[in-house]
């Protein structure tokens, strides 16, 4: 038992501490003496659920009498991180449960650091959509959020000498103390079998042969914004047999085929696919996209029918559904299918009312990204779908010819199903009333290149929205030291309505709070630093350049650029005396995961661990550059390290990253950003001024006319008379990193030869020198630090546009069209 403190209680903060204890008394069959930290997490735990609870009863009344129209937001990955801390501020009880703990001899962080990351996602696109179910719920905007209760979330990243390696992340092994089973609700998902259609008394019926039924259960978990009343909810559903066990087979003696039955039908829920920005196409994740969405369409168009009656063609007035990316594309048809063979529409009247009910985002223009599916497995496991999404293409085909008369290559690009491949894109370009990208740039994209052809047709609207970031989480919560510091000087107001936060600019030249700025900047850094040296077991200095690159790794993010250019200074300095002298200490921190079946990119991970190695055993350079790759970057991770940056590398090859918002969760905690043209740091150039920002390296336009030729002879040139990039691309492969000189040939290779001819495919070899130059201009203004912090609060101050506040209320006002609720 921890040491209590005996500070007094004010009375309110006294009955949440009998509250507390009951919960242990209750749940855990404990007394508070013999209670573990870990009960003690889940004690405090059920009761902000019972607070969240108390709300949620009265908002779904509310709701109701009020008819209101419902957003379900539709996603494949809710990347929710912990909650305890970040529901507690919603309900604005931080100091009541601080103040607590402490007399129970916790500490409210100690005890909020139990709780297991809910890594539901994989990386940008997965905590987009957690931060939008804050800002929803914030807004009091009522919404769903819908997606898989995988039991096993993002693996868990284990670096094995240098390597990464893959762990099982049981995040639900101690339990979720946040969901709430509904048994209840379950529904039946069909999956293949043979589909007959017949006409009975006049009426279309659909019967199914040998389909196999999993069922479909959902778990709920309760939300709440801040300030707010309203209570959202994500409902996750997780797959099960449904027979307990095939009791037929049981009883015949054949028990572990049984057994085996039921793990079939459990194996559903069972995994979050670790691939992002690329698809494959494996058949189980076909059956999870299916699973999730035929599961969450029963269920709208119950809850439809029980507000509304049957009066079908009122669903786009009172239901919206928005689509993650095309994962959740099959809703499409699926909506169809249970309007026509369960409702008894005809084929006009049920595709009227789809077509103003979806809205579909799109998050990447890379083609590796872009999901088709193989036609034969698409009949094979969904035949109805299949005839559905087959009538679909057919009429497309119609409208195409129309619109485009002969154009037949034009036809073959946009159309649903070609080269027996189903095009999940083009069906929600076929199908959806709205279309959006995440940034400026990625939209312009998208209209002029990618998606010209449907933007033409007019068919639906294209919007340009700018993804945002909740700021309750990346920095009212991460950073409550920053949080108070802003709070003190232009009042609160700014967590809820980030314009205000511009109210800070005229702080950037006032000494004192310059002063204060710079020593919690501090404390960030010297608290990184100590985490380093418990994970890492390297020593870095609080004082020198902490430069971050944390995101997935990809190529097209470029984590080689940096290591070229962190490999070019260490010859530097090396070499060079006179710049070892006066060169300013530099620890550069990386964190990523690679997907798993990513060979490169794993061998990029290797990399950065071994000149890790190499950098900072060599004391030749005296600890002037370190080097640092953190273990399984996630969402508590992420919340450590970016209030700790100095630099922020967002340093894509532009026109690849539609958006980042990392990014913008860098430049909140007061980050100087060096990046190139891409996604939303034209943004955060145009919000923040060109003084604020290190922008550098090819635009996208010119990324795009070089990616048309094969540019040998540009690489080629560049090798020659690059010295300092020709040595760093060299040691990759003269045993100067490690003995083995053969490890790192595939990315000297891909880098001056390419896979097919095109070298240097991500313009790593033709940005380099601009990045090197800007990177060493970072560190000349870095020692002017009345200038560095100046920068830095500006950054702050500048970025309440990327609040996800900001985003939701395009969303709304363009696309949803939901009413707050009073
Ligand atoms: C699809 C099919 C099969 C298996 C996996 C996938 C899959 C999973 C995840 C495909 C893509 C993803 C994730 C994509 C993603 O995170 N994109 C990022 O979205 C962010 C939010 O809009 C943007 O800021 C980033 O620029 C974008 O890369």
């Amino acid at each position: 038992m921890a040491q209590a403190k005996t500070s007094k209680l004010t009375a309110s903060e006294e009955a949440l501490k009998k509250e507390i204890i009951g919960k242990v008394n209750r749940h855990f069959g404990k007394v508070m003496e013999e209670a573990t930290p870990h009960m003690v997490y889940t004690a405090c735990a059920l009761t902000v659920r019972d607070k969240i609870m108390e709300q949620w009863a009265k908002s779904h009344q509310t709701v109701k009498k009020m008819g209101a129209k419902k957003l379900y937001y539709l996603s494949f990955e809710f990347l929710m991180g912990r909650l305890l801390c970040t529901n507690i501020l919603n309900l604005l009880q931080t100091d009541t449960y601080q103040h607590v703990l402490e007399d129970l001899g916790y500490s409210l962080p100690e005890i909020a650091e139990l709780e297991n990351d809910a890594g539901l996602g994989n990386g940008g696109l997965g905590r987009l959509a957690a931060c939008f179910i804050d800002s929803l719920t914030t807004m009091d905007l009522p919404a769903y959020g819908c997606t898989i209760r995988y039991e096993y979330g993002l693996f868990r990243q284990k670096i094995v000498d240098g390597y990464q390696t893959e762990l099982p992340d049981s995040w639900l092994d101690h339990g979720n103390a946040w969901e709430i089973a509904r048994p209840e609700e379950t529904v039946e998902v069909k999956f293949g079998g043979e589909v007959y259609t017949d006409w009975v008394d006049g009426k279309f019926v659909c019967n199914y042969n040998n389909s196999h039924t999993i069922l479909a259960m959902p778990y709920d978990v309760p939300l709440c914004g801040y300030k707010s009343k309203i209570v959202n909810k994500l409902r996750l559903w997780s797959s099960k047999s449904p027979d307990h066990l095939d009791m037929k087979a049981f009883n015949q003696g054949d028990y572990v085929r049984a057994i085996e039955e039921k793990e079939l039908a459990e194996v559903i829920s069972k995994v979050l696919y670790p691939e992002d920005n690329h698809t494959e196409g494996k058949e189980l994740r076909l059956k999870q996209q299916y699973f999730l969405v035929s599961a969450t369409l029963q269920w709208i168009l119950k809850e439809f029918e029980e507000r509304n009656g049957q009066d079908w063609s009122k669903i786009p007035e009172k239901v919206v559904i928005h689509i993650n990316d095309t994962h959740p594309t099959m809703a499409i048809p699926e909506m169809m299918r249970l309007l026509m063979d369960e409702r008894g529409l005809g084929w006009e009247e049920a595709w009227d009312i789809v077509t103003h009910t979806f809205a579909y985002t799109n998050h990447t223009v890379m083609s590796e990204a872009l999901e088709k599916w193989p036609l034969d497995m698409f009949r094979k496991i969904l035949p109805r779908l299949y005839m559905i999404v087959e009538e679909m293409n057919r009429r497309l085909m119609e409208q195409l010819e129309r619109v485009y008369p002969g154009d037949h290559a034009k036809h073959k690009y946009m159309a649903i199903i070609s080269d027996n491949q189903v095009f999940m894109a083009n069906m929600c370009l076929a199908s959806c009333f709205a279309v959006n990208g995440v940034s400026k740039l990625h939209t312009d994209i998208l209209k002029k290149d990618i998606f010209a052809d449907y933007y033409n047709m007019n068919n639906s609207e294209f919007y340009a929205i700018t993804n945002g970031i909740t700021f309750r989480r990346w920095i009212a919560n991460c950073n409550p030291a920053l949080t108070e510091l802003i709070s003190s000087k232009i009042g609160n107001e700014w967590i809820k309505d980030a314009k205000h936060l511009d109210k800070l600019k005229k702080y950037a030249k006032d000494k004192e709070f310059k002063k204060q700025f710079a020593e919690i900047k501090h404390q960030n850094k010297v608290n990184l630093a100590e985490y380093i040296k418990e994970h890492n077991g390297i020593e870095v200095d609080p004082d020198s350049i902490f430069d971050v690159q944390c995101k997935r790794l990809h190529e097209y993010k470029r984590q080689m650029m940096n290591v070229l250019h962190i490999l070019a200074e260490y010859n530097r300095l090396l070499e060079d005396s006179a710049y070892l002298e006066k060169y300013y200490p530099k620890t550069y921190i990386f964190g990523a995961k690679a997907a798993p079946g990513y060979t490169r990119a794993k061998l990029i991970i290797k990399l950065i661990n071994s000149i890790g190695e190499m950098i900072n055993n060599d004391t030749r350079i005296k600890d002037k550059i370190k080097v640092v790759f953190i273990e399984n970057y996630g969402v508590s991770i992420a919340e450590k390290l970016i209030i700790a940056a100095d630099i922020s590398e967002q340093i894509s090859t532009a026109g690849k990253e539609a958006s980042g918002t990392g990014n913008m969760k860098f430049m909140l905690n007061g980050a100087v950003t060096i990046g190139t043209l891409d996604g939303a740091n034209v943004e955060m150039l145009e919000q923040v001024g060109e003084d604020n920002i290190y922008i550098f390296g090819l635009k996208a336009d010119e990324v795009a006319a070089r990616v048309k030729f094969a540019g040998a002879d540009e690489v080629k040139d560049i090798y020659s008379s690059n010295t300092a990039l020709r040595r760093a691309l060299e040691q990759l492969i003269d045993g100067t990193i490690v003995p083995e000189h053969q490890m790192f040939r595939d990315l000297y290779q891909t880098l001056l030869f390419g896979d097919y001819g095109f070298p240097d495919t991500y313009m790593v070899i033709r940005d380099f020198e601009e990045y090197m130059k800007t990177q060493e201009q970072m560190s000349i203004d870095y020692q002017n630090r009345d200038k560095w912090i100046e920068m830095a609060i500006m950054n702050t101050a500048s970025a309440g546009f990327f609040s996800s506040d900001r985003t939701i209320g395009n969303y709304n006002d363009n696309i949803w069209h939901l009413k707050p609720i009073k």
